[in-house]
């Protein structure tokens, strides 16, 4: 399936926790649940061992025809043979990001408001993630997109739009209600008990409101 088509497909978006021992088995858990988009998000290794981390990830990734998109570096997305990278604000610009890249690569970028979501879209962006909608222990920060934003957002721009921050299967639904296209965790999944089952009942519960309220 065409890179683009897998993202417009699938509405769990999984991002890593830092690395720990665990992540490998972690990460095919989540595969194993159903989730096809996965994210290598990592603050702590050095570039080799993100280097050879990701490239596990990425042969995981590949095992079942998942996404595999590194967070905020274009050389490890590159080295790692990555579909994609997802820019911050403190990152690369999307239209540089675009010319390093090409059109092949899928690019992400994070916004925390309108404004940042139309740039995002006008400069080339594929996706965004746009948060965070609810208060998070994983990265703080102060404002919270509520509901009515994240709504304008969503009718306002073309690109899929994956809200973050702080959704677990009890408020996930508030979410989805804003129409966006899909969501993406951290905790939830990664701290969880059972990561396999929890991502198991986050699909669930996406995919039956996805099912009840798009039109066909
Ligand atoms: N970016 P959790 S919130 C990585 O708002 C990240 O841009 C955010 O983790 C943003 O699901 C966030 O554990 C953390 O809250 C998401």
């Amino acid at each position: 399936m065409k890179k683009i088509n897998i993202l417009k497909n699938n509405y769990l978006y999984f991002i890593t926790p830092n690395f720990n021992k665990n992540i490998f088995k972690l990460v095919e858990n989540v595969l194993k649940a159903g989730v096809r988009i996965i994210q290598f998000r990592d603050k702590t290794l050095n570039d080799k061992l993100k280097y050879y981390v990701g490239k596990h990830l990425r042969k995981l990734c590949n095992e079942y025809d998942a996404l595999f998109i590194v967070n905020d570096r274009i050389d490890i997305t590159i080295a790692t043979d990555a579909d994609g990278v997802h820019l911050g604000n403190d990152d690369l610009p999307v239209n540089v990001a675009r010319k390093l890249l090409g059109n092949d690569y899928i690019i992400g970028r994070t916004i925390r408001n309108l404004e940042e979501g139309i740039l995002a879209e006008k400069l080339g962006a594929d996706y965004v993630g746009a948060g965070p909608v609810f208060k998070t222990e994983t990265k703080k920060i102060k404002h919270v997109l509520d509901i009515k934003e994240l709504k304008e957002i969503v009718s306002s721009i073309r690109l899929p739009v994956f809200a973050i921050g702080g959704i677990n299967k009890s408020n996930v639904h508030k979410v989805l209600e804003s129409n966006v296209h899909g969501v993406a965790v951290i905790s939830a999944i990664a701290s969880s008990d059972d990561p396999y089952r929890e991502a198991k009942t986050l699909l669930t519960l996406i995919n039956k409101y996805k099912k009840k309220h798009t039109k066909i």
